[in-house]
This record gives structure tokens, sequence and C-alpha cells, in this order.
């Protein structure tokens, strides 16, 4: 049954004791917030009282780009509703690190279940929606892909279906990605660039845009599909590689860990911060008319190259050694082995680069990524640091 209720507080773990799957306590929180002064980068929309009367509803709140769309949708005088699944305790660590958890009005929904959207978007009748929910991981849908395109492709269709229902006037933008051009057949990609997904994720996403584009060109709905390249944070989840990363040195910093394990160091990605993403999403759905819109960097990164930063920032100077499967990083000071492959971390189908071209997004939108490459591993890395000096970054 959906639900509306006043705040999370109800279902919260007692402060400093909550420790999930970020590895972060809400102590911890507060400390890598203020360090990183995180709960700052929206602080210039606050003068902006223009929205003081929008509604919106965000899916997928507690993920990483829904902890930062909440922070910057409050700053601008918002009404925030943030959904999330039902669960004996939902992950909160990301929104009471940015500060914005008692600030936003819970509403539970589950992509997999109609009835259960229909009666949220009647009841909370938002202005707009910022569908963020999925299962995100690409190596998780190798493994379950019947499950990834119920929630990624059909979620995403009984959403639109419930939105449409209650009121086609409601805006609406989707996350989509560029895991959709896959094996791309050119570089840089472009709005333009034709789609080849080469995972079960991507194939699903592929669904959910252009069933966001058909509802938009059917429908006349305001419904935008934002094709975002990767973007990372400390609020990033510890499985994607670059937190992997991130955390891993740390740990081993902390003498927590022996060695960081990796799949292929060879893909490369095009890598920005998770906070000019959530940016460029609202300025999508701000404009008169609705669109699509890649947001990227330009700038390409091989995994290896994230890790020999990170490296620096952790205080390890890094030799490698070996080819393929064989590769490994020794610390030239400690002599150990900190970085190796393992195999078992390959998937079936790789992607061996991505990378976007912003133009239209700049142009159009006025949208421009303010942190740079190195700024953001900079700022994961020191996030890491401080959470596994205070032991709470989890095995
Ligand atoms: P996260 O994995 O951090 O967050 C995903 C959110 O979706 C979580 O809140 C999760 O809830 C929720 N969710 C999962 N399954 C369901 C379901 N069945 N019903 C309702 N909610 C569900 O992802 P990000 O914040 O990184 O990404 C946000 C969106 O953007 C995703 O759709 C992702 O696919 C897409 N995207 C992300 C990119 C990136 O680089 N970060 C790039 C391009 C697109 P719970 O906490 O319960 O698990
Ligand atoms: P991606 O991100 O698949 O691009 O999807 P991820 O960080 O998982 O992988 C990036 C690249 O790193 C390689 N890699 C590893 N990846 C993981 N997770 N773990 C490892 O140990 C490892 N070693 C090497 C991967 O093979 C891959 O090439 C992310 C998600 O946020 C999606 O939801 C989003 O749509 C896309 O970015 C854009």
């Amino acid at each position: 049954m959906s639900g509306v209720r006043s705040r999370f507080g109800a279902t919260r773990e007692p402060p400093g004791e909550q420790i999930d799957s970020g590895g972060i306590n809400a102590q911890t929180s507060r400390a890598v917030r203020n360090h990183l002064r995180i709960g700052n980068y929206f602080a210039s929309y606050e003068e902006r009282a223009g929205n003081m009367s929008k509604r919106a509803l965000i899916t997928g709140v507690t993920g990483q780009d829904g902890a930062y769309l909440s922070q910057l949708l409050l700053a601008q005088g918002y009404e925030v509703y943030g959904s999330y699944r039902r669960s004996s305790s939902p992950s909160l660590w990301r929104l009471d690190a940015l500060g914005v958890t008692k600030q936003i009005k819970p509403v539970t929904l589950d992509l997999l279940e109609f009835s259960n959207i229909l009666k949220v978007i009647d009841k909370v009748r938002p202005h707009e929606v910022y569908n963020l929910a999925s299962q995100s991981f690409v190596g998780v849908s190798f493994e379950q892909p019947l499950y990834t395109a119920d929630v990624d492709a059909l979620g995403v269709a009984r959403l639109l279906e419930a939105v449409r229902t209650v009121d086609p006037g409601i805006r609406y933008y989707q996350a989509s990605t560029s895991e959709m051009f896959g094996r791309a057949r050119s570089s840089p990609q472009t709005e333009t660039t034709a789609f080849y997904p080469r995972s079960p994720y991507g194939v699903a996403k592929l669904f959910a845009h252009w069933t966001t584009v058909n509802h938009r060109e059917c429908y006349g709905m305001h419904a935008s599909s934002g094709i975002l390249f990767n973007h990372e944070s400390p609020m990033r989840g510890l499985d994607f590689v670059t937190r992997k990363i991130t955390a891993g040195l740390a740990r081993i910093r902390q003498g927590q860990q022996d060695v960081l394990e990796l799949g292929n160091l060879d893909a490369k990605r095009d890598w920005g911060f998770a906070g000019d993403y959530v940016h460029g999403m609202w300025l999508m759905v701000q404009q008169e008319r609705a669109d699509d819109y890649l947001l990227a960097t330009g700038e390409v990164r091989s995994v290896r190259d994230f890790i020999d930063c990170a490296a620096q920032v952790a205080g390890f100077t890094l030799n490698w050694h070996g080819e393929g499967a064989g590769q490994h990083a020794i610390d030239r000071v400690s002599g150990k082995t900190v970085v190796r492959v393992n195999p078992d971390f390959y998937r079936p189908a790789e992607i061996d680069l991505l990378t976007g071209d912003p133009s239209k997004a700049e142009q159009q939108l006025g949208w421009k990524r303010q942190v740079s490459f190195p700024r953001l591993v900079e700022m994961m890395v020191e996030a890491d640091l401080e959470r596994a000096q205070k032991g709470t970054l989890g095995p």
C-alpha cells in the first residue's frame, strides 16, 4: 500500500549506528559533509524563489542522483517528494550525508507495481516527475536480465502510463544512459548516434528511452530523456568501479584490506561529477519543449588512469607490471601489490570506450560541468580516507 508519511524518521536507525551498503553512519556523514562542503554545492540556488509553489516527485531518491537532485530542488524552493522501495530499513545514508532527509516527503513506490505507482502519482499530483529509479548495475543485469527488464524497461512504461492517466501535463524526466550506445558506431557520441546496447541493462534502458520519446510524440507529453554518461561522487555505490577503487585504496591505506581486485582495466569512460549532472536534469525539465539531451565531459580515461589518479591522492606511487589478466600494480614505497586483475570481474560483453559530446546541452540548456576529473577523484578519495580512518567504511 502506498502512503505519504510526514518524514523518514519513523524507519531510521538511531544516529551513529546505521551502517548500510554505503558503509558510513550518520556521524561520519556529518564529518564527510563538512570536510567536502558537499552541503554547499547548490548554495547559489538558494536565492531563487520562483519555484516555491512547485512540487516534484523523485523516484529512486535513496540513490546517488536522487540525493543530489533532492538537494538541488530543495535549494530552489521545491516541495520534494522522494520515493523509495518498501523495506524494513531504507538506505538513507546519502540523504543524511547531504543533510536533506528531514525535508523530503517520503512515499513508497515500486516500479514493479502499477497500482502503487498510480496511487502515488494521484496522491502527490507533482508538477514534475524525475524517474531515477532503476536496477542500475550493468554487471548484475547479465545475471538478472528479466528482473532488470521488468524494472528498467516495463517499470518506465508503467510510470509514464500512470502519469498520462492522472495528468498528462505533468513534466517527466527519464534517466537514460550512455550504455544505450554500447558498441558505438562513432565517437564522441551525440544525441543522433545509433544505439547498440551491449548488456541487458542497456537494452532495457533503450526500451525506456524510446517509450519516453513515444509518449512525447504520441500523447504530447512533456517527457525528456537525459542520455547521461558515467557520473560519480563520494555518494556512489560501492559496486561501481570508481568507488570500488577509492574505497579499496582507502582501506589498504588503513591496513583494512590487502589488495584491490578489479576486472577490465582498459575500459575507457567519460566520468563527471553527479552534482553537475542533476543540474542538467533539472534544466531539461524547465525547457518550454521537451527533448533529449546528452550530458558528458568529452574527456576519456581508462579504469587504469582512474586508479593512478586515485592512488596518487591516497599516497601510493604505483608501478605497473604484466599484461591483460596478469596486470598488477606495486607500491614503490612498501613493495606490496596494491592492485591486481581478477577475471571474475570481467563482463560477458564489454564496452571498450564511451565518450560524449555535450554541445547540444551546453548551447540549448546553458549546461556546463563545473567539477574537473582530478577534483572529482580527489573528492572521492578524501571522503573514503576519512571514512576508513573512522572505521566506518565497512568490509
Ligand atoms: P543508484 O543505483 O544509486 O540508485 C537507484 C535507485 O533506484 C535507488 O534508490 C533504488 O532503491 C531505486 N530502485 C531500484 N529498483 C527499484 C524499483 N523496483 N522500484 C523503485 N525504485 C527502485 O543509481 P544512480 O543514482 O547512480 O542513477 C540514477 C539513475 O540514472 C538510474 O536510473 C541509472 O540507471 C541512471 N544512470 C546513472 C548513471 C550514473 O553514472 N550514475 C549514468 C546514466 C544513467 P534502493 O535504495 O531500494 O535500492
Ligand atoms: P558502468 O559502470 O558499467 O559504466 O555503468 P561501472 O563503474 O560498473 O563500470 C565501468 C567500467 O569499469 C570496468 N570495471 C569494473 N567495473 C566494476 N563495477 N567493478 C570492477 O571490479 C571493474 N573492473 C573493471 C567495467 O567492466 C566497465 O567497463 C554505470 C552505471 O551507473 C549505469 O547505471 C550507468 O547507466 C552507466 O554507468 C553510464
